[in-house]
C-alpha cells in the first residue's frame, strides 16, 4: 500500500506536515471486556481507564531490587557494552543514559519481563497475548541526567514503528528512590485519551539523535498547554521497587537530574500480539530491532 493512500486511512495521522492538532483517541484504553480474569480489579481497571495510568507501591521485592540494582552497576561497568549501538550515551556529559534491549542482555531482567506480577496486568489490560517492543534502563544519573521532553510514546512508536494501534502499555519500575526532585515521570492524567499531531518530518536516522534528546514527536506548545490545561500533570514518585503501568499513549516527560541521586528506572513496553508492527506510518523506514521487536513471540 502506498503511502499517500495510507496515510489518507491513517487514523492516527503525524508529522509530514498533516494539520498539527489534537483529535480524540479511536481505540479502548482497557482492552479486557466483561470478567476476563486478571489481577486487576474493576476498580483498578477503570482507574487505568480514566487516567491512562496505575501507579504500584511495590512490584518488586526489595531483594529483587537490590539484584537488578547490582546488574545496572555491572552493565554500566562493561566496557563491550558501552561501545554496543544498544547503549546511549548523555549528549553531553557522555555518560550513559539508556540500554536498550536490556531483557536480551541480562538474565535478570530477562526474568523481570516474564514476572507475572508485570505480564498478568499487561495482558489484562491489553485483553490478549503480549510480547515484549521494547525494554530499555534510563539510568538519570546524578547532577547531569537530561530530561525526557514531553511525549507520546504511540506517537513515536506508530511514526517510526509503524504500531498499528494505542494496544501498548509500559512498565516503569523505580531501581532507585524517584523523588520530586530528581527528575521522576510526570504524565498528563487522562492525556492518553487524545491523539496529538507532531510538527515536523522524521529525519534520516532519526533514532540516534532523538534517543539524546527529542525534538521531532515533540507536541507544539498550543497542543502540550491545553493538555495541561485539561489533565494537569501528576509527578510519579516512589521508592526503589514501586512501579507505574502507563498507557502506550499517555503525554509525559521527565525533567532533568541535577541532585546527586540518579533516577534509574527499568521500562517494560509490552504490544499486544494482535498490534504487531508493520510499516512505519511517518518514516521512510523502520528503526532497529534493539527500539522495536519485529519478533511478536508472546512472553
Ligand atoms: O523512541 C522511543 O521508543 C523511546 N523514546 C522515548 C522518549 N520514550 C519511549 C522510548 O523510550
Ligand atoms: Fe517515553
Amino acid at each position: 500500500m502506498n503511502n499517500h493512500r495510507r496515510r489518507h486511512r491513517d487514523p492516527y495521522p503525524t508529522r509530514n506536515n498533516v494539520t498539527i492538532g489534537i483529535e480524540p483517541r479511536h481505540d479502548p484504553v482497557v482492552w479486557t471486556t466483561g470478567a476476563n480474569g486478571g489481577p486487576l480489579s474493576p476498580a483498578r481497571l477503570a482507574q487505568f481507564d480514566a487516567d491512562g495510568f496505575l501507579a504500584v507501591d511495590t512490584l518488586v521485592d526489595t531483594d529483587v531490587v537490590a539484584d537488578l540494582r547490582n546488574e545496572l552497576d555491572r552493565l554500566r561497568a562493561d566496557a563491550a557494552l558501552a561501545a554496543d549501538e544498544r547503549s546511549i550515551c548523555e549528549r553531553d556529559s557522555g555518560q550513559i543514559r539508556s540500554i536498550f534491549e536490556v531483557h536480551r542482555i541480562s538474565p535478570a531482567f530477562a526474568a523481570l519481563v516474564a514476572d507475572p506480577r508485570l505480564v498478568g496486568p499487561a495482558r489484562q489490560l491489553l485483553g490478549s497475548d503480549v510480547y515484549v517492543h521494547q525494554s530499555r534502563v534510563n539510568f538519570k544519573p546524578g547532577f547531569n541526567g537530561r530530561e525526557f521532553y514531553w511525549h507520546s510514546d504511540f506517537e513515536t512508536w506508530h511514526a517510526e514503528d509503524g504500531m498499528p494501534t494505542p494496544r501498548a502499555v509500559s512498565v516503569s519500575v523505580a531501581l532507585t528512590e524517584n523523588l520530586d526532585s530528581n527528575g521522576s515521570l510526570m504524565i498528563m492524567p487522562g492525556s492518553h485519551r487524545w491523539f496529538v499531531s507532531c510538527p515536523g518530518q522524521t529525519p534520516p536516522d532519526h533514532y540516534r539523535s532523538s534517543l539524546k534528546q527529542q525534538e521531532i514527536g515533540t507536541p507544539d506548545d498550543a497542543s502540550l498547554t491545553w493538555l495541561a490545561d485539561q489533565h494537569g500533570i501528576r509527578q510519579i514518585t516512589g521508592p526503589a521497587g514501586s512501579a507505574v503501568f502507563f498507557d502506550s499513549n499517555c503525554m509525559h516527560g521527565s525533567s532533568s537530574n541535577i541532585t546527586p541521586y540518579a533516577r534509574s528506572n527499568v521500562f517494560i513496553v509490552y504490544n499486544s500480539v494482535d498490534n504487531a508492527l508493520v510499516e512505519p506510518f511517518g518514516a521512510a523506514v523502520p528503526r532497529p530491532t534493539f527500539i522495536a521487536s519485529r519478533v511478536f513471540d508472546p512472553v
